[in-house]
C-alpha cells in the first residue's frame, strides 16, 4: 500500500498584520517548527481515520458524508477533505497519523500548517494534481467553510511556499510574490510565548474584516474609487473621518498606515537597516492595539519591556491577536538576560509562565518520507 511522510511548517511574520484580507502585503516566512503526518491508503472506498498525538479524539471521516464536527480540529480536516472533493473525484479512504511541534493557539498558524499538511499529503498520496495554488487556495476554503474563521491567504501561502533562508513579501492582490533572501546576524527572531489564548479569535477576527469591508464601501463610494485600501490616500481618509466615525475610521487608517509600512520595511531590509526595520515593527504593534485593537495585556506588556531593553531592534504581537506570540529581533548578545527578565516580570504580574522560542526562516512543505509511491 501506498506511504508516505510529509512535514508542514507553522510560520512567522515579520510584518503585514491583519493585512492580507485588506489587499496589502504581507512578509511572513515558514518555521523550523512543523506537523508531521504519515499518510497510508488503507483500501476502502471512504473511510478515513486521523489520529493525532496532541488530541484525545481519533477523528472518523466518512467521504461520503462530511460534514462539520463539534470538535475544533477535526473541522480544519473535514473541510480540506470537502474542498478536495471539489477538485477531483480521486480522493478514497486513508490513514493519517501526525505528531507536531507547532505550539498550539500560539499565533504561528498551527491551523493552517494542518491544512496545507492534509491537502498537499493527499494530493501526493493519490495523484491528485493540485497544484501548489491550489493547495494554497483550498486551505483557506476549508477554514471559511469548515471553520468559519474569514482568514486571509498569508499562513497557507507560508506554509507551501517558505523557502530556507528567505522571507517572502507577498502583494495580496495579485498573489506575486517575492523571495527575500533574510540574514539577521547578529540579531535572531525570539518568540516569547504568552501562554494566552482570550478566545475572542475567531469572532473579532471576522468583525474586523467586516468593518474593513465597511469602512472601504464607504470611502469608495466617497471618492468613486475601486475597492481596494491600496485607492485610498491618508488625505481621503482624514476628510472622512466624520462620516467613518472613529472605530471604523481607525480601522482603515491601521490598514493604510501598515500598508506603506511593510513596503518601507522591506526596503530597510534590503538595505540591511535593520535598526530601522525593528522601529516600524514597534510602529506596527502600536497601531494593531490602539487602532486595530487585537492586542491584549499580555502581548503589550511584553512588547514594554522589549522597548526598553537596548538590544531589542524591534518587538511585536504577530498574527492574529489576543494572546498567542511577541516577535522580537534581538541582537544574540542580550538573549538570555533579556529571556530571565522578561520571564520574571511576566509571572510576577499575570503569574503565568512564559515560555519562548527561536526561529528563522525555513523550508515550506516537504515530503520526508515516500513508500510504493
Ligand atoms: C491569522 C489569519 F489566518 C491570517 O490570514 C492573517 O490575517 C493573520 O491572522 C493576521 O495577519 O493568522
Amino acid at each position: 500500500m501506498k506511504k508516505i511522510k510529509v512535514a508542514s511548517p507553522g510560520r512567522i511574520n515579520l510584518i503585514g498584520e491583519h493585512i492580507d484580507y485588506n489587499d496589502g502585503f504581507v512578509l511572513p516566512a515558514a518555521i523550523d517548527k512543523s506537523i508531521s503526518m504519515e499518510f497510508s491508503v488503507n483500501g476502502h472506498a471512504s473511510r478515513c481515520t486521523i489520529k493525532s498525538d496532541g488530541f484525545d479524539s481519533i477523528l472518523v471521516a466518512n467521504l461520503n458524508k462530511l460534514k462539520k464536527s463539534t470538535e475544533g480540529w477535526h473541522n480544519y480536516v473535514l473541510g480540506v477533505l470537502y474542498e478536495i472533493q471539489k477538485l477531483s473525484p480521486k480522493l478514497r479512504g486513508f490513514d493519517c497519523y501526525m505528531e507536531s511541534l507547532i505550539p498550539v493557539g500560539s499565533g504561528v498558524s498551527s491551523s493552517a500548517a494542518l491544512e496545507c499538511g492534509i491537502a498537499f499529503g493527499l494530493n501526493e498520496l493519490f495523484d491528485l494534481g493540485l497544484d501548489k495554488w491550489e493547495l494554497v487556495k483550498l486551505g483557506q476554503r476549508a477554514e471559511h467553510n469548515f471553520v468559519g474563521t474569514k482568514c486571509g491567504i498569508m499562513d497557507q501561502f507560508s506554509s507551501v511556499m517558505g523557502k530556507k533562508g528567505h522571507t517572502m513579501l507577498l502583494d495580496c492582490r495579485s498573489l506575486d510574490f517575492e523571495y527575500i533572501p533574510t540574514k539577521l546576524d547578529p540579531y535572531k527572531l525570539l518568540l516569547l510565548n504568552t501562554n494566552v489564548s482570550h478566545n475572542l479569535s475567531t469572532g473579532e477576527y471576522n468583525i474586523r474584516r467586516a468593518q474593513c469591508e465597511d469602512g472601504l464601501a464607504l470611502l469608495s463610494k466617497r471618492f468613486g474609487i475601486e475597492k481596494s485600501f491600496r485607492n485610498v490616500t491618508p488625505q481621503m481618509l482624514d476628510e472622512s473621518r466624520n462620516e467613518l466615525g472613529i472605530l471604523l475610521y481607525n480601522r482603515c487608517s491601521y490598514v493604510i498606515e501598515e500598508i506603506q509600512r511593510v513596503q518601507d520595511a522591506v526596503k530597510a531590509l534590503k538595505a540591511g537597516e535593520l535598526e530601522k526595520f525593528g522601529k516600524l515593527m514597534g510602529q506596527t504593534h502600536q497601531g494593531l492595539g490602539k487602532k486595530y485593537e487585537v492586542s491584549c495585556p499580555e502581548l503589550d506588556f511584553l512588547v514594554e519591556i522589549a522597548e526598553k531593553d537596548p538590544l531589542v531592534l524591534g518587538a511585536r504581537m504577530m498574527g492574529g491577536g489576543f494572546g498567542g506570540c511577541t516577535l522580537n529581533l534581538i541582537h544574540v548578545d542580550g538573549i538570555d538576560q533579556f529571556v530571565d527578565k522578561a520571564s520574571k516580570a511576566y509571572k510576577e504580574t499575570f503569574g503565568i509562565t512564559l515560555s519562548y522560542f527561536f526561529t528563522f526562516p525555513s523550508q515550506g512543505i516537504s515530503i520526508i518520507e515516500n513508500e510504493g509511491v
